[in-house]
């Protein structure tokens, strides 16, 4: 009897070491972000996720949105040159968006009035599609994946299943694209982190207060994100605009990071702008490593308007009561940050060395692990 009850005893204190082992193990993600460079809230949202220890990236997933795809990726490439990190891949993923064009587009502002920021639609700086203007921080020598971000995606969750998070920084498109492939994908996630959508944002002046639902990740690709809240996430955390502009990445922020002399920091230090930029990005990646930054959020049912109409591209959002008849799993929305903690936090791992990092490249590095770059598509006038 009693060495029963000491076999049982021991089977317990292995299974509870086995789990203790588990929850220690790096947390998987995959990075799918617009990565528009250099530094910036994609890059440093990147970096949030690179500098923490509990973290193993399996690879960074470039989609287009604030610039276009070929020129993130490039940016994407040389930060990890230069932070010693080359042995996280980088997979190009969507050119255009699902069925939004740059003339539908036009064509909506004509009759529903314009549309301030467009990312790398922005007639201020908008170039074609697959030329990459000289990078102020020089261009890689290491390549990109030969494959594309959905079937990157899809590999991962099928060789980790329910072990990879996907963190969502920029447009929807690969995540919708994976889907569409696979639609089990979403359930063989751990789940989703993404920033995007937009509540009810108390921003008095600014372009949220005029339209308050409109936010440019689920604006720009509307249609991949109306699949990707609609597939089977194990769970869905959303940083929406609400919380994201109750953070600034300041100049006393910028200037803690650049007295360190870590490479991380030199590149802060030389490339990020400080004292007018909400940190979207960076918020979504350090509250998934630190839960404890959210001072409040709320359960909620989230949608994207694709009618085509004055709407087109808006948050729509219900509470459970008043959810519409229709699949839509729950989304754990934030809604308040604790703003000095999370600015510790960020200053924190941006000064910290680079977990996992080799001597960082500068100008003659070799090619990534032999990947090549895929031959560049002819020039393309504009979204077809
Ligand atoms: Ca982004």
């Amino acid at each position: 009897m009693r060495i029963r009850r000491h076999v049982i005893m021991i089977a317990v204190l292995m299974a509870l070491s086995c789990a203790q082992a588990r929850t220690q193990q790096p947390r998987k993600v995959i990075i799918d972000e617009d990565a528009a460079g250099p530094a910036g809230t994609d890059l440093q949202a990147i970096l949030v996720l690179i500098q923490s220890p509990q973290v193993d990236p399996l690879g960074i997933t470039v989609v287009t949105g604030d610039q276009w795809r070929d020129e993130e990726v490039d940016h994407a490439l040389r930060m990890l040159e230069l932070i010693g990190r080359t042995d996280i891949p980088v997979v190009p993923g969507a050119v255009f968006p699902l069925l939004r064009t740059i003339e539908g587009t036009k064509l909506w502002e004509q009759r529903y009035g314009k549309v301030s920021y467009q990312g790398a639609w922005t007639p201020q700086w908008m170039h074609p599609p697959f030329v990459v203007p000289p990078l102020v921080e020089g261009s890689p020598k290491t390549k990109p994946l030969r494959e594309d971000a959905a079937h990157f995606l899809l590999r991962m969750v099928h060789q980790y299943p329910h072990q990879v998070t996907i963190f969502e920084g920029g447009p929807m498109t690969d995540l919708a694209l994976a889907i569409s492939l696979d639609p089990g994908f979403a359930r063989l996630t751990q789940g989703l982190v993404f920033m995007g959508g937009s509540i009810n944002p108390q921003a008095a002046g600014s372009e949220f207060a005029r339209n308050p639902q409109r936010e440019f990740n689920l604006w720009f690709d509307p249609e991949a994100a109306h699949i990707v809240l609609r597939a089977p996430w194990p769970s869905i955390t959303c940083t929406p605009v609400d919380v994201s502009i109750q953070t600034l990445f300041t100049r006393e922020i910028l200037g803690q990071i650049a007295r360190a002399k870590t490479p991380v920091a030199r590149y802060l230090a030389r490339y990020a702008k400080a004292g007018k930029d909400y940190m979207w990005d960076e918020l979504a990646a350090a509250a998934w490593l630190d839960p404890g930054l959210i001072a409040e959020e709320k359960v909620l049912y989230l949608d994207v308007d694709v009618s085509h109409g004055p709407g087109y591209g808006n948050t729509l959002a219900w509470t459970r009561e008043d959810r519409p008849d229709t699949a839509l799993p729950p989304v754990h929305v934030q809604l308040k940050v604790d703003a000095e903690k999370f600015n510790r936090f960020f200053v924190h791992l941006m000064t910290q060395p680079t977990p996992r990092a080799h001597r960082p490249r500068q100008d003659t590095a070799k090619g990534q692990g032999g990947m090549l770059r895929p031959p560049r598509p002819p020039k393309h006038p504009a979204n077809p």
